[in-house]
């Protein structure tokens, strides 16, 4: 049966030694909570580091003992581990360039080589517990090459992986010296989820510029499989939030706490140590709005958790120092006997406490100057049950996507922080509580659980898509099929399109001329008195006309406008005009003016538009504009405007490739047909021949082909093969 496992730095649980054994803590963290139901079920499983890094080696034996009842495995790390990988690449590399914060960010070569190490040691012991049919979910950035490892060792597996931290833009990450080995790592998933559009999108640039790989519509064809990648909006387990503000111990608490604090409007803020999460912002915007409005002073006060965080790290602890002063300034300077504006706790609460602050709390500030989600703004709405309250958000923060009702701000802009608490102090309760049922509503829906199943669902509808393909790649067992029927064969029809396919697809289309070795190849194969060789082509007669004039084969060019059989004169194809090109040229003229590296090609009877040599992304920009540009231009000129590889070609509409190779199949029946192509030109050839004929797409592209290759020289070795049997 298929199982499920799931993989992140951390199991779900803490061990705490005691005299004669360990005790286990269970995390309620929400991934946790949102990923118990999966992980527990049947055979499934939950794979990571314990969090503990010292121990006998009896010590580890029991605690995977234990571990395995509860359907965990542990992966135990070093100290040094811990401190190069975790620490180190984790935490001062990934974790500062993701959010943005790239002046802090540490390239080390020792905490790169951990990184990798650690990764493999998840990948050994994870091999050691797969089978051939399950899912594996990898959780997170500590654990970024972990996919292309797997990948090498189960081809076929399914593989999903999330990440919890933001994903920035190209230009921060090209920064990264082992960026492109981190983006491939990545891609040996099925499906890669984000939390926001914004990050995928910048995944996706980041795919393309620095491993040069393309994409559409969100998917990434690698080798024989397309990746998936989309965003999945993480949420909370809504219902135990709104539960446990109802609990008979949380409003007791909220009572206790409320009585200690007298009648003073509670702003309230709860973030981890970290220097993405903007506390020293927050609190100068709190001392400017006691400057500014001196009537709140005594009247409102924040009380701010800070939970501890990675605070034997240099940064960290800096951040904790400026904190702590911060807060002493406030305190020293607006404070009374018997009122303080902070109320400041460096450390944790069990849920319970953490419940009664939500519900306490008249505000909640969430200020990040970056984050990937932000639950801790989620838990406020679903625990104020029946209760209003006002949510100040950073518009930094992926919640702030789906929570367009909270007061959102941007956190460097101290002005507007403090503009915003004014307005949430002064908010009317009947509009407060308007924000929080939509807010509420739209909580409880996207839940834990329905995120949990959102993404697990579509990664196997990604898996099974895939399988689904028509598209195989020409294997060694149908490459075979392909000689033998071949070799089987009396007459034999080969389409055989240039560029991208005989000769590899070049920046410079000069540089695409034959090869003697690929003339001598094309000779043997025409020279087989059962073979009729066509090469068919969008280039001019006068590039692939006179590279391939002396050989015994014919010649497509201009997609069918000039046709040439062996031996004979070019023909034109019927009713054609090229009046219409005085009225196109000037448009793609304008788009060379407007675009450099751009350049028009002018063939007979066609023209074409050229961005190879354009800085990646402007091309494909200007492509959308200038074919719809076009499109309404040449609505009533029977004019055909096509996409190609890195080109955007105007012709009649009356001739293609699929109509030419319709000509030759009537007038050369054969009993072997084959067509060999990599351009979107070449899917309507693929689709003008009969269904037993072989289609090959030189490429990963979604095609009309049955079978591909990865580039030319496959297609050299079949030819190569054709001309060793007879
Ligand atoms: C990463 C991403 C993304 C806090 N104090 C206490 C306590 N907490 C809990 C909160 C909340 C969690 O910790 C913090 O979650 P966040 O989402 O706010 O932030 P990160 O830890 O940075 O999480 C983030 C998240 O992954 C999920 O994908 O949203 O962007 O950075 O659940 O309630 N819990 C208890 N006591 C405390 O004192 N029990």
């Amino acid at each position: 049966m298929s199982r499920t496992i799931i993989i992140s730095n951390r199991l779900p649980i803490k061990i705490e030694s005691e005299e004669g054994g360990f005790v286990y803590k269970k995390s309620a963290g929400g991934l946790a909570t949102g990923l118990g139901s999966v992980y527990k079920e049947g055979d499934n499983l939950w794979i990571g580091w314990p969090g503990i890094s010292s121990g006998s080696k009896e010590d580890y034996q029991k605690i995977t003992a234990d571990l395995s009842k509860e359907n965990l495995v542990p992966v135990f790390l070093t100290e040094e581990e811990i401190q190069d990988f975790y620490e180190g690449f984790s935490n001062a590399t990934l974790w500062p360039i993701f959010h943005y914060f790239a002046r802090y960010a540490v390239f080390e070569e020792t905490f790169w080589e951990s990184y990798k190490g650690v990764n493999q040691k998840f990948c050994d012991v994870i091999i050691q517990h797969l089978r051939p049919d399950d899912t594996v979910w990898v959780h997170d950035y500590q654990l970024l090459l972990l996919p292309g490892m797997l990948r090498a060792h189960f081809k076929d597996i399914s593989i999903g992986f999330f990440q919890h931290i933001p994903f920035p833009s190209y230009e921060i990450f090209r920064s990264i010296p082992w960026r492109r080995e981190l983006l491939m790592g990545m891609l040996g998933s099925d499906l890669i989820g984000f939390h926001t559009y914004d990050d995928m999108r910048h995944f996706l640039s980041s795919v393309n510029r620095l491993a040069g790989i393309g994409y559409e519509h969100g998917q990434i064809s690698i080798e024989n499989r397309r990746v998936t990648v989309d965003a999945f909006p993480m949420g909370i387990d809504y219902e135990k939030y709104a539960t446990t503000a109802t609990l008979a111990d949380t409003l007791a608490r909220e009572v206790r706490y409320r009585k200690s604090m007298g009648e003073e409007k509670i702003i309230l803020s709860i973030d981890r140590l970290d220097y993405s999460k903007g506390i020293p912002q927050r609190l100068r915007a709190l001392e400017l709005f006691f400057e500014e409005n001196p009537e709140y002073l005594r009247k409102v006060s924040l009380f701010m958790i800070v939970v501890p965080s990675r605070d034997n790290v240099e940064r960290y602890r800096l951040l904790k120092v400026e904190i702590d002063e911060l807060v002493g300034r406030i305190n020293g300077k607006f404070g009374r006997v018997n009122w303080s504006p902070i109320h400041y706790f460096y450390r944790s609460f069990p849920l319970e406490a953490l419940s009664a602050f939500y519900r306490m709390a008249d505000v909640a500030l969430v200020t990040p100057l970056r984050d990937g989600m932000n639950l801790v703004c989620k838990e406020y709405i679903a625990s104020k049950i029946d209760q209003q309250g006002v949510l100040i958000l950073s518009e930094m923060a992926g919640s702030a996507k789906e929570l367009s009702d909270a007061i959102l701000i941007n956190p460097f802009d101290i002005k507007q922080i403090v503009d915003a608490l004014k307005q949430a102090l002064e908010m009317p309760k009947e509009e407060q509580k308007k924000h929080m049922a939509i807010m509420q509503s739209s909580l409880k829906r996207y839940n834990i659980h329905h995120w949990v199943s959102l993404f697990l669902d579509r990664l196997a509808e990604s898996k099974a898509q895939q399988r689904h393909s028509i598209t195989q790649k020409l294997n060694q067992k149908a490459h075979q099929e392909v000689i033998k029927s071949y070799q089987d064969a009396q007459k034999r029809l080969i389409f055989l399109d240039y560029d991208g396919t005989l000769a590899p697809f070049t920046k410079d289309p000069d540089q695409a001329k034959p090869t003697p070795e690929l003339i001598s190849l094309l000779t043997q194969l025409s020279n087989d008195p059962k073979n009729q060789v066509v090469v068919i082509s969008g280039r001019g007669r006068d590039s692939l006309g006179l590279w391939l004039k002396d050989l015994p084969l014919d010649l497509i060019c201009e997609h069918g406008i000039w046709r040439k059989e062996k031996n004979e004169d070019w023909h034109k194809a019927e009713n054609i005009s090229d009046e219409w090109k005085q009225t196109i040229k000037p448009v793609l003229e304008l788009y060379v003016s407007r675009t450099p590296g751009s350049f028009v090609e002018e063939k007979n009877y066609s023209l074409v538009w050229h961005y190879r040599k354009v800085e990646t992304g402007l091309g494909e920009l200007r492509t959308r504009e200038l074919s719809s540009h076009l499109k309404y231009l040449t609505n009533n000129m029977q004019l055909q405007v096509l996409e190609g590889n890195m080109v955007v070609e105007i012709k009649p509409a009356i001739v293609n490739k699929g109509v030419a190779a319709k000509m030759w199949l009537e007038k050369y029946p054969a009993d072997f047909v084959i067509a060999l192509g990599d351009d979107r030109t070449d899917e309507d050839t693929f689709k003008a021949l009969p269904e037993d004929a072989f289609t090959i797409k030189v490429g990963f592209e979604a095609t009309e082909a049955r079978f591909f290759v990865p580039s030319t020289v496959e297609v050299h070795a079949l030819l190569a093969d054709f001309t060793e049997v007879s």
